[in-house]
């Protein structure tokens, strides 16, 4: 029998993957690819919702495709691709685009959210029509689960409404996907601002883990931590997010639970948990770090990697494609 299939994508937006990718997508995907059919992209052209210097984004693209391998995606068992590579993306997106509604579209809260940060000025088009263009990234690939972040969750819900609509007015042409929807344990927070997410685009690099960063860079990040003055290694999001947030890396990245891992440090102080904390860090992301480091150096056969990848993902998004064509009414190309 065939394996249900996945779908899950980030956005090419730094050079480096943060820690909060890794715990929050990469570590779940790499446990996925075993039993789903999974499709990996690299979504650049969600990318392009944001200024970018050309030769970075390219750049970057590169990049973000060798953490994902690094960190354990494999493209002989998923298929890792660029989402421009396959020109499917967009086309369905404009399709998807003409059963959308305004106001439905206007409801996303990224896009408030964003558009607001922006100002009017800055604001595209395409960062307003993202949440569709996500639901063909999706829909394209019959995907049956959509493992995502907290915040995607509205758009992973459009693309049901989506598929639902288009599958009412033309017949079943879609699969309705299932978003998966991360453990509120797997969100990671910034370093030195424990109650904001991490992110690629925090403005200070201080309280950000990069993946790619030097080992010695990443321990100097962690003995730098915001805590608190209460000296207890002990878990509790509401009065102590600082070290809340370390026990929920540490946990991640040894598999142990966070009761245990306070039990260790019982008594011990900060700097010591730190300590702990730093080696269990550089132990996890020296390894990976070397990997994309590696595949970097032969940008020729990451491309090679990619394109073979690509081809796969085109083979089954250009079949939906053509039905979603002829379903429409869009004349055959004789
Ligand atoms: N801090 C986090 N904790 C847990 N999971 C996280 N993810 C991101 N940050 C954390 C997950 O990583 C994937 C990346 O998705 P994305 O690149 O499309 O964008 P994002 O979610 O907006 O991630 P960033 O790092 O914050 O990027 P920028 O700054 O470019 O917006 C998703 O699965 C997300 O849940």
């Amino acid at each position: 029998m065939s394996k249900p299939r996945l779908y899950s994508g980030m956005q090419p937006s730094a050079d480096s993957l943060q820690i909060g990718n890794y715990i929050g997508a990469l570590m779940q995907w790499r446990d996925l690819q075993e039993a789903y059919d999974a499709f990996f992209s690299v979504v650049d052209l969600h990318a392009l919702t944001q200024p970018n210097d050309p030769a970075e984004l390219r750049e970057k693209t590169r990049r973000t495709a060798a953490q994902y391998i690094a960190a354990g995606i494999e493209p002989s068992k998923s298929t890792l691709y660029v989402q421009s590579h396959v020109p499917a993306h967009a086309e369905l997106s404009w399709i998807l685009s003409t059963i959308t509604g305004f106001g439905e579209a206007g409801r996303m809260t990224q896009f408030k959210d964003k558009s607001q940060r922006y100002g009017a000025d800055a604001t595209s088009v395409g960062l307003f029509t993202y949440p569709v263009l996500m639901a063909a990234d999706i829909l394209l690939y019959q995907a049956d689960i959509v493992p995502v972040g907290d915040d995607q969750k509205q758009h992973v819900e459009l693309t049901r409404d989506l598929a639902e609509r288009f599958n009412s007015r033309y017949g079943t042409t879609f699969t309705v996907p299932m978003p998966v929807i991360q453990q509120d344990t797997a969100r990671i927070y910034d370093l030195q601002n424990p109650t904001a997410k991490m992110s690629k685009s925090a403005e200070s690099d201080a309280g950000v883990l990069w993946l790619l960063d030097d080992p010695a860079v990443s321990a100097k990040k962690v003995m730098r931590a915001v805590t608190d003055s209460e000296g207890s290694v002990r878990y509790d999001r509401e009065e102590k997010p600082g070290v809340s947030n370390l026990l929920v890396i540490y946990a991640a990245l040894t598999g142990r639970q966070i009761p245990s891992i306070e039990d260790e440090y019982a008594g011990r102080g900060y700097g010591d948990f730190k300590k702990g904390l730093a080696e269990v860090v550089v132990a996890e992301f020296g390894p990976v770090r070397e990997r994309a480091l590696a595949l970097l150096s032969d940008p020729a056969e990451l491309d090679r990697v990619l394109a073979a990848n690509a081809a796969r993902a085109e083979a089954v998004a250009t079949r939906t494609l053509a039905d979603v064509y002829d379903r429409v009414g869009l004349l055959r190309r004789a």
